[in-house]
């Protein structure tokens, strides 16, 4: 493997950057008509405008260069044939085989998957269905419609995220909730209301031994027990999802209320696997299989498409133009559409834990280039009325992804409007700015003095030029929300195999947990001095003296 900075094409970008350096969007679009139709693509209904990002024709070719010569189109082969590339883990990455919509085999280790995909999805459908109908009650003999997943990281942000972006499709009379922090409150509140006789638990974890959601599991089991007065309600309210037969049993949950996957899914990637039950309780089965088509749509685009005119390809390249030649820092996720409110909290984990890495495929540290940026975004448009000042006129370059659907998902029309005119401004405004000269005089217009004007113009100018890309479809639904998620699968995927690192491990979230585990048997009052440095040790010997007597 060739390091990413000894590749040709990185040092023609290098070079490239610095020619384009003087260059303005405004002047771009200004001397170039096809510029939109140049660096735009549209899949289906999809529109990925690229256009109002600080690059040319050569750009896009040296970037698509940089792909080749990381031999990234034969990585993608790898992942779709099922080859154990998550290579620090022994494991395939084969998230994209729980959406494979054709009747052919998908092989991981010369064995089909596909048998045992399609035999969890039935088995979902007939729980799901059972759900819906009542012919799966509860203890008492009472509709189970409070839903509450109890998960952790990847067995919690994909379902809540795309549960939240489909509540309009929630069938009738379902509530469903999510619980995933240790720290109380979490699982107090979701059971504030909830009602043991009517109340099912999906225990959602890839390991099963994850402290966080065996915590909450055993706490959400009292409860029930205690509600309804006995064992045997387990049975009926309690369903497990994970590749854990072993654990599950041995937490009391019966295997047949087990839904299973497998090791090859990785945890932020396993929202179309049964960890995705939660989604398909809220919209049914049939809603979660669109979610998968969509996916599916977009696995056949990034498998297919040349790289020039691969949506994931490009968006990963544009990641990689800034991150690495422009030095920037962050990338702001910015969906126009309150439903996907959760999604930039997805893109962070799904992101930053995949690419958030130092040390390269040979197991050297990278030093001269950077990986995964810090990713972040709420909503617009209150999003516009935060942080959209420092993009706009802070010291950073940030580049931005815009996201909207065309079409509301309520009945609010005029609402909808008003959000996509923002939209539009928006991306608008990053790129062209505002100059002095139109600054001088809108104020002349307003009747301001000479001072005022000389006073207020540097304050009141956009230097413009600032990156954003479009992702405008026809409406947020179960298959073009599966579009959107996969697009940024691989997005991710596309910048790993650039960044010669490998994205389907984590294990910097291991440190942590282990000396969290060291540290539990630490906190009692008995008299021990904690093993620690002096900060840490101080920390605990404070929070022995504040604790209060009743939780010694
Ligand atoms: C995701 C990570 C991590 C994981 C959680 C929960 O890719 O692996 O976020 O999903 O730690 O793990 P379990 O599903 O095993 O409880």
């Amino acid at each position: 493997m060739t390091r990413l900075s000894e590749l040709p094409a990185y040092n023609k970008l290098r070079a490239h950057r610095a020619e384009i350096e003087g260059l303005h969007l405004r002047e771009m679009f200004a001397a170039d008509p096809q510029r939109f139709s140049r660096f735009s693509l549209q899949l289906d209904d999809l529109l990925f405008d690229y256009s109002k990002n600080r690059i040319t024709s050569e750009t896009v070719g040296l970037l698509t260069e940089l792909a080749q010569q990381a031999d990234l189109e034969r990585w993608i082969g790898r992942m779709f044939g099922g080859e154990a590339i998550n290579e620090t883990e022994g494991r395939a990455v084969f998230h994209v085989a729980l959406r494979h919509q054709a009747n052919t085999p998908m092989t991981v280790a010369g064995q089909d998957v596909m048998p045992a995909v399609r035999t969890v999805q039935q088995q979902m459908r007939r729980f799901v269905d059972a759900l819906h109908s009542g012919a799966h009650l509860g203890h008492t003999g009472r509709k189970l419609t409070t839903v509450i997943n109890i998960g952790i990281g990847g067995s919690d942000l994909g379902p809540q995220m795309v549960s939240t972006a489909l509540r309009p499709y929630w069938v009738e009379a379902i509530d469903v909730r999510f619980v995933s922090n240790v720290d109380g409150a979490h699982i107090t509140e979701a059971l504030r209301d909830a009602d043991p006789e009517t109340t099912l638990f999906i225990v959602a974890s890839k390991t099963f031994t994850t402290l966080e959601t065996l915590t909450n599991a055993k706490t959400a089991r009292r409860w029930l027990v205690e509600g309804l007065g006995s064992e045997d309600a387990v049975a009926k309210h309690f369903v497990a999802v994970s590749t854990n037969l072993n654990e599950v049993k041995r937490f009391g949950i019966n295997p047949q209320n087990m839904f299973e996957f497998w090791d090859w899914v990785g945890g932020r990637f396993s929202c179309w696997s049964a960890i995705g039950l939660s989604i398909a309780c809220a919209v049914g089965m049939e809603q979660f299989e669109q979610f998968l088509a969509g996916a599916a749509s977009m696995d056949q685009h990034f498998r297919n498409a040349p790289l020039e005119q691969n949506i994931p390809v490009l968006l990963g390249l544009l990641g990689i133009w800034y991150t690495n030649f422009f030095g920037c820092e962050a990338q702001a996720i910015l969906p126009y559409d309150q439903y996907l409110a959760r999604f930039p909290a997805y893109l962070q984990q799904a992101e930053m834990e995949s690419n958030g890495k130092r040390t390269d495929r040979q197991g050297q540290q990278i030093t001269d280039y950077q990986t995964a940026p810090i990713i972040w975004g709420e909503p617009g448009t209150n999003s516009q009325h935060a942080f959209f000042q420092l993009l706009h006129q802070g010291t950073r370059l940030i580049p931005t992804d815009f996201i909207a659907a065309a079409n509301p998902s309520t009945e609010l029309h005029d609402h909808h409007q008003l959000l996509l005119a923002n939209f539009f401004a928006q991306t608008e405004a990053l790129m062209q700015g505002k100059t002095a000269e139109q600054v001088h005089a809108e104020l002349s217009a307003a009747g301001a003095s000479p001072a005022t004007i000389a006073q207020l113009t540097p304050h009141r100018c956009f230097p413009g030029n600032r990156p954003s890309t479009a992702l405008l479809f026809e409406r947020l639904t179960p298959r073009s929300l599966g579009r959107l998620i996969a697009l940024y699968e691989h997005k991710i995927f596309v910048q790993g195999v650039l960044w010669g690192i490998y994205s389907f491990d984590q294990w910097g979230v291991e440190l942590g947990k282990q000396l969290a585990k060291r540290i539990i048997g630490e906190l009692a009052n008995d008299g021990t001095v904690p093993k620690h440095d002096a900060s840490t040790n101080g920390q605990i010997a404070h929070y022995r003296r504040l604790r209060e007597p009743s939780s010694r």
